[in-house]
């Protein structure tokens, strides 16, 4: 029997948040400053607040990142959730942005670990959204077509690296001495590529979308972006802007309160330019810019059940959230646990459970305060049967619900 030592999904998972890390920290230069600014919070936040680790330790708050990333087809898909299975993230959840006050075009889940020793050791997750392309309001049927060619003849991955994923996963780790290889490629895998764009297919797809031209006018997928966790945002946006960098006019999701902390709050800054050339129809290269990339941060509070998130959804639907919140939530966190609105491990209110998925509100805001017009729609409607068992069925896997994940963890305790 071999003796060598051997790295478990986990380990894998906090070196590939790493790699992607550091990888865009090189590509995007605001980046880095995100992050110092958020571990200077967090490091004052904990020194002034002895209960600061409630909802996790500095250590994993610090190193806490979600990324996004956006693919084209049932089989990407697929393909991403052959890599991620190899560091231990299964599709969580199911959102569909298309029904957002301005939609788009893409139907997304998440990928994540989903035990709390798992969570624990290193949650990094990755919202994974695909475009709808097979929604007719967004794409009439050449263009369909066209977008399906493009995307037939791309290969997002190489398929030796998919075979190993897929190995990886099925023993729960791999060899020490091929982690670095194995990590290294699945990292570069999501590197913006300096391949020169086809300037008239990208522009034709910006007409309809700018995220389904960042999405199938490239030939690769890459980071959008990559989000550090906070303990607390209203500091964060205020420190950020204090450095002159301009955020995007509100943090999304619930207001500040004097209450416990629920759900997820997150802003983001303006996307930056970003240097690419394109190809001309007469074939010569030129230099350019494209604005897709941006930065975002968030802070994570306790998960609400059905019930708190119906309570949550009400309040929201309110003209001022912010000043009718004690209308909707009680300001403690024994209130909110026997209320039945918040888990709570074994059910104990100093125990909240922290809320490790999204917001479709919110990622559509983030989507949308990125982008520099909406989508344009037409009249046709949709027949794409786009739904969760739909995702489910294309990727031949379980998608978990968030809401039995969280169930299971407040009984497990
Ligand atoms: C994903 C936007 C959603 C979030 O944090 O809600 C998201 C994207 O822009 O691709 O990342
Ligand atoms: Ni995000």
């Amino acid at each position: 029997m071999s003796t060598a030592k051997k790295l478990a999904a986990w380990q894998l998972r906090e070196r590939f948040a790493a790699g992607l890390s550091a990888m865009y920290g090189r590509e995007v230069p605001a980046y880095p400053t995100l992050v110092q600014v958020s571990t200077e919070v967090n490091r004052d936040y904990v020194q002034a607040h002895p209960d600061a680790s409630r909802l996790g330790s500095f250590d994993r708050v610090t190193a806490e990142r979600h990324g996004a990333i956006r693919v084209g087809s049932p089989a990407e898909l697929t393909a991403v959730a052959d890599l991620f299975g190899a560091f231990g993230m299964v599709p969580v959840g199911y959102y569909d942005l298309r029904e957002a006050v301005s939609p788009v075009p893409v139907v997304s889940t998440a990928f994540r670990p989903i035990h709390a020793d798992e969570l624990a050791r290193n949650p990094f997750r990755v919202f994974t959204s695909m475009l709808a392309l097979h929604d007719a309001r967004f794409f009439d049927a050449g263009l369909r077509s066209r977008v399906q060619a493009f995307l037939a003849r791309r290969q997002l991955f190489d398929p030796a690296l998919l075979a190993r994923a897929r190995v990886i996963a099925a023993e729960g780790g791999c060899p020490a001495d091929e982690a670095d290889e194995f990590v290294g490629q699945a990292v570069a895998a999501f590197a913006l590529s300096r391949e020169p764009i086809d300037k008239s297919w990208y522009d034709e797809l910006s007409r309809v979308s700018a995220v389904a031209a960042d999405i199938a006018g490239v030939g690769s997928t890459h980071i959008n972006h990559l989000t550090p966790r906070v303990l607390d945002i209203d500091e964060l946006y205020q420190r950020m802007t204090a450095r002159g960098i301009a955020m995007i006019d509100a943090i999304q999701g619930p207001p500040r309160t004097d209450g416990p902390p629920v759900l997820l709050r997150q802003t983001s800054f303006r996307a930056l330019a970003e240097p690419r050339r394109f190809r001309c129809d007469d074939g010569s290269v030129v230099e350019g810019t494209v604005r897709v990339r941006f930065g975002e941060v968030e802070a994570r509070g306790v998960a609400l059940t059905p019930k708190g998130r119906e309570r949550y959804d009400a309040a929201m639907g309110t003209a001022d959230p912010a000043a009718v919140w004690g209308r909707y939530f009680p300001s403690t966190d024994e209130e909110m646990a026997a209320q039945g609105l918040a888990y709570y491990r074994g059910g104990d209110p100093a125990k909240p459970i922290v809320y490790e998925d999204f917001l479709p509100a919110s990622a559509a805001g983030i989507f949308r305060s990125n982008l520099d017009r909406d989508a344009s729609t037409c009249a046709a409607s949709d027949d794409s049967g786009y739904s969760m068992d739909w995702m489910a069925g294309a990727i031949d896997r379980h998608i978990h619900d968030p809401y039995d994940l969280y169930d299971a963890e407040e009984t497990a305790a």
